[in-house]
């Protein structure tokens, strides 16, 4: 059975400021109070499942056994057509160590180059899990189909937000005014596919 998730506290279990952005500009008008991995100084699990739904899993349950409290998880990524769904659950694995996502966004457009390809339509992928302490689960996933452009624009959002386009639009997500992002994105589609089942 579904199970609501009551008003209060809500970890999430992310180490990426862009994310916990986002993830508070969705959940806290929902009455939820949105504390991250980062301000708790948890640890980062390692991603080791070749699904969203695996590695968010992964991640929510090690914040709930670590606090005690329920925890929401994203994990995302970007699945370009004409290149078989790559970079997929490793889009932030082509960013390298430490994290640049130009260098991310300039592997994926020179493959597209590559290849030289026309096709080049996109999604962002976002699977919401959420976990209590005593191993009860949630997962939602979001998507938003759109268009990849070179060079990056825009200086708003996070990750690859500069070179994506959403089908309709004009402006890249990094362009993009966030509240305008929050009403389209694929997390805000998993957020309201959860807010649905979890939070009416
Ligand atoms: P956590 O695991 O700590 O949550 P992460 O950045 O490693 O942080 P993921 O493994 O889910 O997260 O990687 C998803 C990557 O996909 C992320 O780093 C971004 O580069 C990209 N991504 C996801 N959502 C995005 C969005 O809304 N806009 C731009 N890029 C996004």
């Amino acid at each position: 059975m579904t199970r609501i998730l009551g008003k209060g506290r809500l970890v999430a279990a992310t180490h990426n400021k862009g994310k916990v952005k986002e993830l508070k500009d969705l959940f806290e008008p929902a009455g939820l109070e949105v504390v991250s991995a980062i301000d708790l100084d948890l640890p980062e699990p390692e991603e080791t499942e070749l699904t969203f739904a695996g590695n968010a899993l992964i991640k929510a349950r090690a914040a709930a056994k670590a606090t005690g409290e329920p925890a929401l998880s994203d994990d995302s990524g970007l699945e370009v057509t004409a290149l078989g769904g790559m970079p997929g659950v490793h889009t932030a694995i082509w960013a390298g160590e430490p994290r640049d996502f130009y260098k991310a966004m300039e592997k994926v457009e020179s493959l597209l180059q590559d290849i030289d390809a026309t096709d080049r339509s996109a999604r962002f992928v976002s699977t919401l899990a959420v976990v209590w302490p005593d191993g009860h689960e949630e997962v939602f996933e979001g998507t938003v189909e759109g268009d990849l452009v070179w060079p990056p624009r825009g200086d708003k959002g996070f990750g690859y937000d500069p070179v994506f386009i959403a089908k309709g639009e004009t402006e890249t997500f990094g362009e993009m005014d966030p509240k305008k992002k929050h009403a389209m994105s694929h997390r805000a589609d998993a957020f309201a596919k959860l807010k649905a089942a979890l939070l009416s």
